[in-house]
């Protein structure tokens, strides 16, 4: 039987036999990581959550009238801890709207359906468990739909993969639903960086947590002591990439798969992008759908935007 465990030994393993090591930041999210992502989300370094936050609050209002509909269903994509998405769902009629939180994780699912019902009383909220596309696809129905996808949770994938995972979404759409999308703007290093490298550490926390994570549901045998957190960030390319680097030439071993992996001292391990975006790029990542750029917005710094995309 493949077990999400066998996924995980799968990929650490193929990702540490590499020329170029590489681990998923997919395999950041377990009950620590998520913690720890909650802790960065609300340390000042982090921009992007504050941006957003301010675009919401005071724009949410002109964004929910651009989206709104008699019948609607607001689909969101990764749960989130709502904070941000209360300030838009606040201006939609509560007695026709329909939250729809969907998320892989049932924990995440019960604690954002309780607290959005909570700050909205008698917004209708049903939380969805699973995949995203399968779970979109089974939602088909004759209401207008909008998706939200915010925090720049696209950011960690590559263009191509962007533009797979766009057309996924496109393919679900029906004529005249729409993509609130959330993104992260290029701008200056010493503005993007110390979000990828704050000075509490949290994030160097985050990155090497998943060392932990191989040793704890692996059987690994990683000294975390003898990695370090890096972070980079290149202006022109527009993308922060984090990774693990080893301090010593040392070998560790990971008795799941039966396996060891050499480090040379200072060989990188890459763990994360988080892509930064400006119109060309987000242009070139909708082309082949029948997605338009309808609305942009944007904070008063200029840091992050919300995008209004509609299937035509
Ligand atoms: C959740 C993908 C938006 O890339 O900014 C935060 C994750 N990684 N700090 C991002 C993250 C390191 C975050 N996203």
């Amino acid at each position: 039987m493949i077990t999400e465990k066998t996924l995980f030994a799968q990929h650490v393993e193929k990702g540490l036999s590499a020329s170029s090591k590489f681990l998923s930041s997919m395999y950041f999210y377990d009950k620590k990581g998520e913690g720890l992502f909650r802790q960065i989300m609300n340390l000042d370094e982090y921009y992007l959550t504050n941006c957003e936050l301010e675009i919401l609050m005071f724009q949410g209002h002109e964004i929910a009238h651009l989206l709104s509909d008699e019948h609607l269903e607001i689909i969101e994509l990764g749960a989130g801890d709502g904070i941000k998405t209360k300030e838009l769902l606040r201006h939609f009629p509560k007695d026709s709207t329909v939250y729809r939180p969907i998320d892989i994780s049932e924990q995440a699912i019960i604690d954002i359906s309780k607290k959005m019902s909570d700050w909205i009383p008698n917004l209708k909220v049903e939380g969805i468990c699973g995949d995203y596309f399968k779970m979109l696809d089974n939602l088909k129905s004759n209401n207008k739909k909008v998706i939200l996808f915010l925090g720049s949770n696209l950011g960690n994938m590559n263009d191509e993969q962007a533009k797979g995972f766009i057309q996924q979404l496109n393919l679900v759409m029906q004529k005249g639903d729409q993509l609130l999308l959330g993104l992260d703007l290029i701008k200056p290093k010493n503005i993007v960086l110390p979000a990828y490298n704050d000075s509490k550490g949290i994030t160097s926390e985050f990155n090497l947590n998943l060392l932990d994570r191989i040793n704890k549901e692996l059987g690994g045998d990683f000294d975390r002591t003898q990695f370090e957190h890096v972070a980079i960030y290149n202006e022109n390319e527009g993308i922060a990439k984090s990774y693990i680097k080893s301090k010593i030439d040392q070998t560790v071993s990971i008795l799941e798969n039966d396996t060891s992996f050499h480090f040379k001292k200072g060989e990188l391990i890459h763990t994360e992008i988080s892509r930064k975006y400006d119109l060309d790029i987000i242009r070139n990542i909708i082309d082949n759908t029948s997605l338009h750029l309808d609305h942009q917005f944007t904070d008063h710094k200029q840091y992050f935007t919300n995008l209004i995309l509609t299937k035509h």
